[in-house]
């Protein structure tokens, strides 16, 4: 990427409207970092405290111990949706949902219903013994059911664990059992793109390996389904006269708030904990900057509910703002490639959040499908989830901004709760693939492998310096590999596992992940995960999988197959290795490439050259490095042949 980037000017409009100029967040953001109590008090404000915190910030990264705001106590769901209704906004609409089907009847959920809906689903679980503290798994379709069911859990004080409809029944098992989950909240079946996603069957097979007290289900489709008696019960039934009356349960502003689970460098899913009061304020105050929602405004996030995304930018942050969030169950080419935009037109959508892949795959359907469409209310689009490219960044403001809208290209983790960098709509010009600048009390550093502390223009291994509120607590369950997996490589400071340059005007580009961690359409998957997967089948006796460019999906996934003595490899099973891998993560991690070989280049002390095995599936074999330590130099240009081959 050209350092010389081309500057977009934001639009006079967004300046004239902004609620916060470049001047506000000059001063914002240095006095974010000389009074942060002061600071984050103030924004902790404009949440309902039961009790008002007096410590702001009380953290440490050495030691790891992190918390926020920890002697004020709430209730995330008060905020988010009852105090709402207490202050006469029972009316606004609180949720739009947009179907599968455009043909079905798109519904509009307010304040006041999304109360009435959260307090039944409260009161079910409680029926079903849920208490506070108590992890409860949510797997369900993008539905409102989904965002009543993680209120539900905040609203009485359990800890949700939301897993992607789209995981496996073995990923669902892995999952409960690690959170030790005693209940399931689903659905009979989902739907994308006209096709029935078996949620239920899914679970029934999770629960052939492990076992909860019982199963919450929505009817949604009317699909046959299994239904086991005693565990299973079905959401109309068991929510029939239910009170309707269900208190917020008063929190600690550190008692856990959710666990999601996503993936690292090494070993299993990691059950990312975020806690309450930190979490609410952080998402709260991202959302209302970063997208200057206004009241009455459409806000759309396109994510699913199953990512962070979703967590904190279709449920909480918006909700917390009082905004109207429009849910949507389909896919962007369902019934055809314009779905999105005719979303758009039809709900008036005024401020529109996706991911790079999306607009990836839309711009080679090309720009007649989003001219179709009446995009004149959108005035701010978002992207989240991998680097975007300069090309696909153009294409989003000039066909669906239409030359006009800002950008703002967040960047942030599962771990960071909510937006880190990124340009503010009406304070910051935008350069094409540049995320921007730190949000309020972020710090970030660059540092080399060292640990040396890059100043101004400069390359390396992001960090972060200092805590913020939203920043996850533990991992569950395992608080050393926390301490392991993120302060340990940098000591004192947070290391993101992402690569990142600096800029002249201090802008931040990210150059994607520095670990072996892949981002395949904006989803973060461990290679380790593929390759544990791959060899747990009969015939694989090894497997390497590393990332390579991919036009749509960002980064393909590339494996490196070695078969058992006496197999062969052909058609068949190559097909049969996909599946497999879907079978035991999910389709999201469906291998592009097999490419198997009788043995991979390996140390003489016997660890896989990973660094040369990325170089050849990027192609890239001029810059094979030093070869002279492996233990079978001749390997590589075997692979480098079938590469050739096959590419
Ligand atoms: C929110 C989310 C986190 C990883 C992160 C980075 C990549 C996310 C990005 C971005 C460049 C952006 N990432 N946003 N890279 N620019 N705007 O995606 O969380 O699923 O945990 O993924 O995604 O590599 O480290 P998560």
């Amino acid at each position: 990427m050209a350092d010389q980037a081309e500057w977009v000017k934001r639009p006079e409009a967004a300046i004239a409207a902004a609620r916060c100029t470049e001047t506000e967040y000059d001063a914002l953001y240095a006095r974010s970092l000389k009074d942060a109590d002061g600071f984050w008090a103030e924004q902790a404000e404009r949440l309902d405290w039961i009790a008002k915190p007096s410590t702001i910030a009380d953290w440490s990264f050495d030691p790891v111990a992190i918390k926020w705001f920890s002697d004020g106590r709430l209730n995330i769901c008060h905020s988010a949706v009852d105090r709402h209704v207490e202050n006469g906004h029972g009316d606004a609409i609180a949720l739009i949902f947009e179907p599968d089907d455009p043909k079905s009847d798109a519904r509009q959920i307010t304040y006041a219903d999304l109360q009435r809906e959260v307090v039944k689903m409260a009161n079910t679980l409680k029926t079903m013994g849920v208490e506070k503290g108590d992890r409860v798994t949510i797997y369900m379709p993008m539905v409102p059911e989904g965002a009543f069911a993680m209120l539900a859990c905040a609203r009485i004080g359990a800890v949700h664990s939301v897993i992607f409809g789209g995981f496996s029944p073995e990923a669902i098992a892995g999952r409960v059992e690690d959170c030790e989950s005693d209940w399931i909240v689903t659905a009979d079946e989902g739907l994308r793109g006209g096709k029935r996603i078996p949620l239920k069957a899914n679970v029934d097979k999770a629960l052939e390996k492990v076992s909860v007290k019982a199963v919450l289900v929505l009817r949604h489709t009317g699909g046959d389904i299994a239904m086991s008696e005693g565990r299973d019960h079905w959401y109309h039934e068991l929510s029939e006269g239910v009170s309707d009356s269900c208190p917020c349960e008063p929190m600690d502003a550190e008692d856990p708030l959710f666990i999601l689970y996503t993936s690292g460098s090494t070993g299993k899913p990691k059950g990312v904990l975020h806690t309450t009061g930190g979490y609410a304020v952080w998402t709260e105050t991202t959302f209302r900057y970063v997208f200057d929602y206004r009241p009455g405004e459409v806000y759309w996030c396109t994510a699913d509910i199953g990512w962070v995304t979703g967590h904190s930018y279709i449920v909480y942050g918006p909700l917390l703002n009082r905004a109207t969030a429009l849910m949507f169950e389909g896919v962007p080419n369902y019934p055809d490639h314009d779905r999105f935009w005719a979303v758009c037109e039809k709900h008036r959508v005024n401020i529109f959040y996706t991911a790079p892949t999306a607009i990836r795959a839309l711009m080679r359907e090309g720009a007649g499908h989003v001219a179709k469409h009446d995009l004149s209310s959108l005035r701010l689009l978002g992207s989240v989830g991998e680097p975007i490219n300069p090309e696909a960044w153009r294409w989003y403001h000039d066909h669906v901004g239409r030359g006009e809208a800002p950008i703002v290209d967040t960047w942030w983790q599962t771990e960071t709760g909510g937006i880190m960098i990124t340009t503010l709509p009406g304070a910051h010009d935008m350069k094409p693939g540049s995320a921007g600048k730190p949000f309020f009390g972020i710090v970030p550093e660059l540092v080399e492998n060292d640990g040396v502390v890059l100043e101004g223009k400069a390359e390396g291994n992001l960090c972060i310096a200092r805590s913020w509120p939203g920043q996850a607590r533990t991992v569950y369950g395992d608080h050393d590999r926390f301490v392991q997996t993120y302060f340990s490589t940098y000591p004192g400071k947070y290391f993101t596992g992402d690569g990142c340059r600096r800029d002249e005007d201090g802008y931040y580009w990210i150059t994607g992940r520095v670990d072996d961690v892949i981002n395949v359409s904006g989803h973060r998957m461990g290679t380790a995960e593929v390759e544990s997967a791959l060899v747990l089948h009969p015939k694989v006796s090894e497997a390497a999988v590393v990332g390579y460019p991919h036009d749509i999906k960002g980064q393909g996934i590339y494996c490196y197959v070695t078969l058992n003595a006496g197999e062969e490899p052909d058609g068949d099973l190559e097909a049969e290795l996909r599946q497999w891998v879907r079978k035991e993560i999910g389709p999201i991690a469906t291998p592009d490439h097999l490419h198997f070989t009788p043995a991979l280049p390996k140390t003489r002390s016997g660890k896989i050259m990973r660094r040369i095995l990325r170089k050849i599936a990027e192609q890239e074999y001029g810059s094979l490095g030093d070869t002279s330590t492996l233990a079978d130099p001749g390997i590589v240009d075997a692979l480098i042949e079938t590469r050739k081959g096959n590419a």
